[in-house]
């Protein structure tokens, strides 16, 4: 590779999970398309299926303009790490042999910027810090989640622990209640993971996020204005736009069904790549969803990680109710092209458990959202969309792990019929989509943020 001034080379290190994952390769096709050349370190073994393919589309999409570096685990045992989350134990098998990525960096210079995913700066920033090269962070939630990153220190040195999170000369009120629990015992290994980060994260170039001014314009003036508190830059660069690679191959049933749907008609229920909900809850869903007498594209997921065997649909949600959906709406159990599905005019509203990629999808389209949030960062991310104007949330429909309440269906069936009733948030959720636009067209605020970033790459060269 030459050491072109004008073609700036970022290395990108994503995470284990789709929700790591998408972000980063969207990120690297848009750094493509800025003429950057991109290097791509892929971890081998994936979690999940959904990953290999995923990446395996990508390099075909970009055969000269990336180039992968396999970084290849050590065998782990996760005895000891006491947790039962494979996506988790992957972050922490990763870092276990980062020491191994030494030699891979050292082979690839010169590099003008290095981009980690925030689950895994602590174990490569002393690599690249070794060899000088300049440190990013890709932070994989909402602003309103990395203000609660970036004050974790102090929140977790004091001992009066309360929503107020302090930042610089700001303060942040957060309901104790939203954080996410792993975080309130400091002795769980993704409490210490996620101290560690933000510890280390102090010491990093610059924190780049996929979202954007219209979305969660006060979190950034509020975060700017902080950083007295001696925080590196946060550049607001997204949101990130779902791209061609993504497209290969996916199950199209969903597509043809919504064809024939009247216009906004239709709610789509979804929670992401690896939250499966409870037989019961499932349950309740499913007669909530034909309760709220709305047309509906249900995906269903009965197990975290796509390699393992799930149930069939007539065993997980019973015949009886596979029937009475039959006539109101479509239930899948398979990977679905959610760029598509959001994107179509058929489709008035979103339940969603609040993954960020999910949040900001639906700001791209303009769909309005009801977040119910199952775990880790989704209730921060819940009220930042409700905070937003782009969807609302039951703050009384609890964790997924606590589920010793189960939500009934009757309560599912009008929340969700008030949601799509509701033309306040229709409208509201419907000029995210031109904002959205606004924001990554050149000279917009994400696209004039990151073609500056880039250009200080360049003078790295
Ligand atoms: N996704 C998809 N099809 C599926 C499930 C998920 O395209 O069947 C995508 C979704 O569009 C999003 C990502 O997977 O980009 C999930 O990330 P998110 O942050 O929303 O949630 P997570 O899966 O990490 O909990
Ligand atoms: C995944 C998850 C739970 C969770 C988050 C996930 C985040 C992202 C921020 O991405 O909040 C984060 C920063 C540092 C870190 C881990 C996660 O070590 O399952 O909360």
């Amino acid at each position: 590779m030459s050491n072109s001034g004008d073609h700036p080379h970022v290395v990108l290190l994503p995470s284990a999970g789709m929700g790591h994952l998408i972000p980063f390769l969207r990120l690297a096709a848009s750094l493509v398309h800025k003429h950057c050349r991109v290097t791509l370190i892929t971890t081998h073994p994936t979690v999940s299926l959904a990953e290999s393919q995923f990446i395996s589309s990508f390099l075909s999409a970009f055969p000269d303009q990336v180039t992968e570096k396999q970084f290849h685990l050590l065998p782990f045992d996760p005895t000891s790490a006491n947790s039962d989350d494979p996506f988790l134990l992957r972050w922490e098998a990763i870092g276990r042999s980062a020491y191994l990525l030494a030699p891979l960096l050292s082979s690839i210079s010169p590099i003008s910027a290095f981009v980690s995913d925030v689950t895994l700066f602590s174990s490569v920033f002393p690599l690249t810090t070794n060899l000088g090269v300049p440190n990013y962070i890709l932070f994989t939630s909402s602003a309103r989640m990395y203000s609660l990153f970036r004050s974790f220190p102090t929140f977790a040195a004091s001992k009066t622990r309360s929503g107020s999170v302090p930042f610089g000369n700001n303060v942040v009120e957060m309901s104790l209640s939203s954080i996410p629990p792993p975080l309130l015992n400091l002795n769980n290994l993704f409490a210490k993971m996620f101290l560690q980060n933000a510890l280390d994260a102090m010491k990093s170039n610059g924190i780049l996020i996929n979202t954007f001014e219209a979305l969660e314009g006060d979190m950034l003036h509020a975060l700017s204005n902080g950083t007295r508190d001696g925080f590196p830059p946060l550049y607001a660069v997204g949101p990130f736009l779902p791209c061609e690679f993504e497209k290969s191959e996916r199950n199209n049933a969903p597509l043809k069904w919504l064809d024939n749907q009247p216009e906004g008609s239709v709610v789509y229920v979804s929670f992401g790549s690896r939250t499966a909900l409870s037989r019961e809850q499932m349950k309740e869903l499913g007669t909530g969803l034909v309760r709220s007498r709305c047309r509906f594209l249900w995906i269903v997921k009965d197990k975290t990680v796509d390699k393992e065997d799930g149930e069939s649909l007539d065993k997980l949600i019973g015949n009886e109710l596979m029937e009475k959906i039959q006539d109101q709406g479509l239930v899948i159990k398979d990977w679905v092209d959610q760029d598509e599905i959001l994107s179509h005019k058929a489709v008035g509203g979103f339940v969603s458990h609040g993954g960020w990629n999910s949040m900001v999808e639906a700001a791209w389209h303009g769909v309005r959202v009801l977040v119910w949030p199952q775990a880790g960062d989704q209730k921060i991310n819940a009220e930042a969309v409700e905070r937003s104007g782009l969807g609302m949330w039951v703050q009384s429909w609890g964790w997924a792990d606590q589920q010793m309440v189960v939500v009934k269906a009757e309560e599912i069936g009008h929340t969700i019929k008030n949601m799509m009733e509701n033309d306040h948030l229709r409208v509201k959720a419907a000029k995210f989509k031109e904002e959205a636009r606004k924001a990554v067209v050149v000279g917009g605020t994400s696209e004039s943020t990151m073609m500056g970033l880039i250009q200080d790459w360049k003078n790295n060269n």
